[in-house]
């Protein structure tokens, strides 16, 4: 995005886009061009409207607009720089994480239009997710010991990497709380595998590796391996229970990840939290933060400190450091044993084979973000005011002076002053942090409400500078820039993702809407430019990725079978629809375009179990049908080309109408048809 600030006395980066398609004249007659400009005493931020200011810098309509409505300058020029006019598009999609939603919310960047939500890991009804037997599949792939879990905590999602930037191939994204991981296919913005981790119960850290040749996923509350039932003492705690950090391995050819081509390296029972991937002067590492490093229990609260006084004691924690590329060929040595039916790596073979050390990093950290060039790590201390800035280079270097002390599970530790390069001081409660493409990083600050700009600096701590500091409305958790945790930032944007918003949207109850803010990076100050409240569960991460690098079909092929995204051999054939009888079950293979199912009559003996196939045949795009079947908990989605199956067993007697749920022509109500049970 170009700067707002171009000086050229043009107006603003909308406007240069292309926008005003014809030139700059009708723009021109509706503004003057002081108002690209915006002098931070215009920023409309707390104070509201100034009553008359947008005058000093509109004319003719827009003036009149802009006072009507209590406008100020620099509202004017934010709504500029996020309206895309019916007929544009966006340049950026955002894949946020949609929370304990379970799901994964698309939206256009910058006019921040929800797109897409994307169904995961919670049955969905406007998808048929979890409705049809190829949904339920994918479903019951992420089953916790044989038991169908029907909901999930989205954090992280991850867009495939190729050289270490975005390729808008697939997203994958962790569940927090089952410690299951999903793959979403872009060509089709579906949900196709989710997997269940065979060690840990619950994950928080969720990143790939600069080829996508791993999604990473960390623990985040120690269990036994395999949450075996253990006691909840000190002792207990400190000897059987364990994290991991989980390489899985992704086939790019096939789309999924492949268990049996997957490791795990067991990990301290410190709580382990956000991870990143190196890349570039740090590819082949993985570096991830942990909280509770005094391997603290909860206790009986009434007698004894709680929880977060006890898990917060230490003024230093570890970062993790991890060498997965060694570990790779450890594993494809063939020299580790299994556990759960999974590769593993204890941690005193991980410590020989020296694959993992510890830095100590201030005070109950969060995020860990990996400079574009790969050479820094910056951590986030949620309790230290500051962001603390290690090189890979000096942690290798020490790594290979040896001589370190080690932790009570025997793991080297790098000395604090041998790996830091700097700390850059920004303010209360540092998060998680992103970069831009003019050499700036971006921390959020929970505790300040704010976001900070500060200046990628040199390996002898030259250049590491807070530049600026906005107010963001309110409790930001993590802030995405567009590629900004790649080796390309594109810059441009800041998303602040907050997870308060109290006085910014008209009231809904007591359940408040969460609030995305969208930040203007291109000029000298930060421009707050909109807000978009979150009707749902609180987005934690996102990424933000060029619109141009994704690419999904516009219409499937005909007869598509969406798990595999090939030709369907059971699609329901266009002439051929009926209902036949095999004794135990009855198949019901059926097509639907505007407007009728064929067959629009189903009729079904008492007790029988039904295979029901339904075939969208039409060839237009955009032509999408839905299937609703009453009382039979049945609803599906039937895009163009695809082909969906569902089972029932038709136990009680009626008469029921199906019909189709998106409003698809004129005729539309007249797609109905009624199955009866005698
Ligand atoms: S995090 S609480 Cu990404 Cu800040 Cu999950």
């Amino acid at each position: 995005m170009q700067g707002s600030e171009n000086g050229n006395g043009k107006p603003g980066a909308a406007i240069s886009r292309g926008v005003f398609m014809g030139g700059l004249g009708t723009a021109g007659a509706l503004l003057a061009t002081g108002c690209n400009t915006p002098k931070p005493s215009n920023v409309a931020s707390a104070g509201g409207p100034t009553p008359g200011a947008a005058g000093a810098v509109l004319s003719g309509d827009a003036r009149k607009i802009a006072e009507a409505r209590g406008l100020a300058p620099a509202d004017v020029v934010a709504a500029l720089k996020t309206y895309v006019p019916s007929g544009k598009t966006d340049e950026y999609y955002m894949f946020a994480s949609g929370g304990h939603s379970g799901q994964v919310l698309v939206v256009g960047l910058p006019s921040m239009r929800l797109l897409k939500v994307i169904p995961v890991f919670s049955p969905e009804s406007y998808g048929g997710w979890g409705f049809s037997e190829g949904s339920h599949a994918v479903l019951e792939g992420g089953a916790v010991d044989g038991r169908l879990i029907t909901h999930g905590d989205t954090h992280h999602p991850a867009f495939s990497e190729t050289d270490g930037d975005y390729d808008g191939k697939f997203v994958f994204i962790n569940d927090k709380v089952n410690a299951r991981v999903a793959v979403i296919d872009l060509r089709d913005f579906e949900c196709k595998q989710i997997v269940k981790n065979p060690v840990i119960i619950s994950n928080h850290g969720h990143c790939v590796t600069p080829n996508t040749e791993y999604v990473i996923e960390t623990s985040q509350y120690a269990v036994p391996p395999g949450w075996k039932p253990a006691a909840v003492t000190k002792s207990a705690y400190a000897n059987e229970y364990r994290g991991a950090m989980t390489f899985w391995k992704f086939d790019r050819p096939k789309g999924r990840i492949d268990p049996q081509r997957s490791f795990v390296l067991e990990l301290p029972p410190y709580w382990q939290d956000l991870t990143d991937a190196g890349k570039l002067a740090s590819e082949g590492w993985a570096f991830c933060n942990s909280i509770n490093t005094e391997l603290a229990v909860p206790e009986d609260w009434n007698n004894g400190p709680s929880m977060e006084i006890s898990a917060s004691r230490n003024d230093m924690d570890f970062l993790h450091v991890v060498n997965w590329k060694a570990a790779e060929s450890l594993v494809r040595s063939g020299r580790v044993s299994q556990k759960n039916g999974i590769a593993y790596i204890p941690i005193d073979q991980a410590v020989r084979e020296g694959l993992l050390y510890l830095v100590p990093e201030p005070k109950s950290p969060h995020g860990v973000d990996i400079t574009p060039d790969g050479k820094f790590i910056v951590v986030c201390g949620k309790l230290d005011p500051h962001v603390s800035i290690y090189s890979i280079a000096k942690i290798k270097q020490a790594i290979a002076k040896g001589g370190m002390h080690k932790d009570p599970y025997g793991i080297p530790i790098v000395n604090f002053e041998d790996a830091l390069v700097t700390q850059i001081k920004v303010g209360l409660g540092p998060l998680h942090n992103q970069f831009d493409d003019k050499g700036n990083g971006y921390t959020s600050l929970f505790l300040d409400s704010a976001v900070t700009r500060w200046t990628v600096g040199d390996e002898s701590g030259k250049g590491w500078n807070l530049v600026e500091t906005l107010p963001v409305q309110y409790n930001v958790g993590h802030v995405a820039a567009p590629h900004g945790d790649t080796v390309k930032p594109r810059g441009g944007y800041l998303v602040a993702l907050n997870k308060w918003s109290l006085d910014r949207f008209v009231p809904v109850g007591p359940f408040y809407p969460r609030n995305l803010q969208l930040i203007d990076t291109s000029g000298q100050q930060l421009q707050l430019l909109y807000d978009m409240g979150i009707g749902m569960a609180e987005p934690h991460y996102a990424q933000i990725i060029d619109a141009k690098l994704v690419k999904p079909e516009d219409i499937y092929p005909p007869n598509t079978d969406v798990f595999t995204l090939k030709p369907d051999p059971k699609a329901p054939v266009f002439g051929k629809e009926g209902t036949s009888d095999h004794g135990d079950h009855v198949e019901v293979n059926m097509t639907v375009m505007r407007s009728t199912f064929r067959p629009d009559v189903v009729r079904v003996e008492r007790g029988k179990r039904v295979i029901w196939r339904i075939n969208n045949v039409e060839t237009a795009k955009n032509a999408i049908h839905g299937f609703a079947l009453a009382g039979h908990n049945i609803s599906l989605s039937l895009e163009p080309g695809k082909v969906e199956t569902i089972e029932i067993v038709a136990d009680r007697p009626g008469t029921y109408p199906y019909y189709c749920t998106d409003f698809c022509s004129a005729l539309h109500l007249e797609l109905m048809g009624y199955f009866v049970v005698t």
